[in-house]
């Protein structure tokens, strides 16, 4: 049996840490119930492992290991919320490595915890300004599509996810571009692989060739709607020299954007690719948080990927969708991450539930980007719960169109102007002689976009 005795000297409830000297973490998290440890002794537990400490006092402890250690300061039992202060001097500023494996590391694993979560963390200004920040942010992605601040930003998702070779990809992402009627209503601004579409040369697309391919074809969508359009490649890699040399392979063939998977590859592969600074627009997706997050008793919520990305320097980043479309995440945790990714200054919504603040310290907004089941008709909801500056992405809401991909874009399109123009689309569609809009309008309604799983935080 392990003696709390180790442990409880990380635990100091009523100590008020300096936020500028101290990473605080929050985190949701309730004792084993096969565990003996005394009192809050199960949360020092996790303030010792995370930073100094083991399950023994050892003999080598001296005064610089107890100056770093992490403290639990904060414990509402009854809504099992707990906060560690872990002080600077613990971090090597600028190793994101380092600070997940402090605030998300072994403590995972103690077998006296029946739950730990890390809801949130506030970095201080010493931590967050040692990463570069967003090159471009939401402002510089609609300068580069030179489109106005206050409308979304359309893109489409390649289907199906891989299979296509790289003449069948461009040539997808053209009719993507341009819609049904590319001088009056052209198709979406953006078109990205998806996230598990890498360089699949077994069926003949190969990283190099599709990115090729797919500019030509980009340049051509520009020339015949004389609108700017982005493409966005999926440059993930677990070799990361090779992502690297496919974001710069991507500059070199003028393209403005690259995709990563940064929860799977990790943060790290995100600060190599902002590090090494090629002036791309880097769009984050977070396949793989779910499987790491849902299971209800131990993770990571998403706030903390979020902030962690745009510290780092991510220009655009998937936030989940507000309880519409098939990856539906609770509506105000959705919410909340999308004021962390636009405000200079986070301000907690709920610090009941261990939300924290973020200043971001003149870090530029990033671009809140909703995917995942939407289709023409999920527009108007989308922005009436997260505003107009979002960056709608949908693959089965373009591609699933019964008149195919250049009608499915065209109806997207559409769904930002009846939005714009605060009219229903229906009202749009019954006044359009494009028959395109009107099959959308009756096709996509008969699926069902409510998400069954409402109200559930956890899941974000
Ligand atoms: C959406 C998508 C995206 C999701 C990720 C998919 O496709 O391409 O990866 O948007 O979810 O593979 O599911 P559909 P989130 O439009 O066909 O659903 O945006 O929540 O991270
Ligand atoms: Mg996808």
């Amino acid at each position: 049996m392990k003696s709390s005795v180790a442990y409880l000297k990380y635990v100091d409830i009523g100590f008020e840490p300096d936020p500028s000297t101290h990473v605080i973490a929050s985190y949701r998290a309730c004792r084993a119930p096969a565990s003996h440890l005394e009192g809050e002794a199960f949360l020092g537990a996790v303030a010792a492992e995370s930073s100094t400490g083991t399950w023994i006092d050892v003999s080598t402890r001296n005064a610089r290991s107890a100056d770093i250690s992490g403290r639990v300061f904060f414990h509402d039992a009854q809504n099992e919320i707990a906060k560690i202060a872990y002080p600077c001097g613990l971090f090597e500023a600028g190793n994101i490595s380092q600070l997940l494996t402090v605030v998300a590391g072994n403590a995972f694993g103690l077998a006296d915890l029946r739950r730990l979560k890390l809801v949130d963390l506030q970095l201080p200004e010493s931590l967050a300004r040692a990463f570069p920040g967003p090159a471009f942010g939401a402002g510089g992605i609609w300068k580069a599509l030179g489109i106005g601040a206050n409308q979304p930003v359309i893109g489409a998702i390649i289907k199906p996810k891989c299979g296509l070779s790289a003449d069948e990809h461009a040539r997808v992402a053209y009719d993507a571009w341009i819609g049904e009627a590319p001088a009056s209503c052209d198709g979406v601004d953006m078109v990205k692989d998806d996230e598990a579409c890498t360089s699949q040369s077994a069926v003949d697309s190969d990283f190099y060739r599709r990115v090729e391919k797919t500019l030509a074809m980009k340049q051509r969508a520009e020339s015949l709607t004389g609108r700017r359009k982005i493409y966005v490649p999926n440059v993930t890699h677990s070799n990361f020299f090779e992502a690297l040399r496919r974001a710069e392979f991507v500059r070199a063939n003028g393209g403005e954007a690259v995709m990563v998977d940064y929860v799977i590859a990790g943060c790290s592969l995100l600060h190599a690719l902002r590090f090494a600074d090629l002036g791309l627009i880097i769009h984050g997706h977070r396949t793989l948080f779910a499987a790491l997050h849902r299971p209800a008793d131990f993770g990571i919520d998403y706030m903390v990927w979020a902030k962690l990305f745009r510290l780092i320097g991510g220009d655009q980043v998937h936030t989940g969708t507000p309880a519409l479309g098939v990856m539906s995440a609770n509506r105000n945790a959705v919410l909340d991450v999308c004021r962390a990714m636009r405000e200079p200054e986070y301000a907690p919504s709920n610090p009941a539930e261990g939300s924290l603040p973020q200043p971001f310290f003149g870090a530029k907004a990033v671009a809140p980007i909703c995917g995942a089941g939407l289709d023409p008709l999920t527009t108007a909801p989308l922005t009436d719960a997260l505003g107009t500056q979002v960056v709608i992405f949908a693959g089965g809401g373009v591609h699933g169109h019964p008149h195919g991909t250049r009608a499915g874009a065209a109806a997207m399109r559409e769904s930002v102007q009846a939005v714009l123009e605060h009219r229903s689309l229906a009202a749009r569609a019954s006044e359009s002689e494009r028959d395109y809009l009107r099959t959308a309008v009756s096709f996509f309604g008969k699926f069902d976009k409510q998400s069954p799983n409402d109200g559930e935080r956890q899941n974000l």
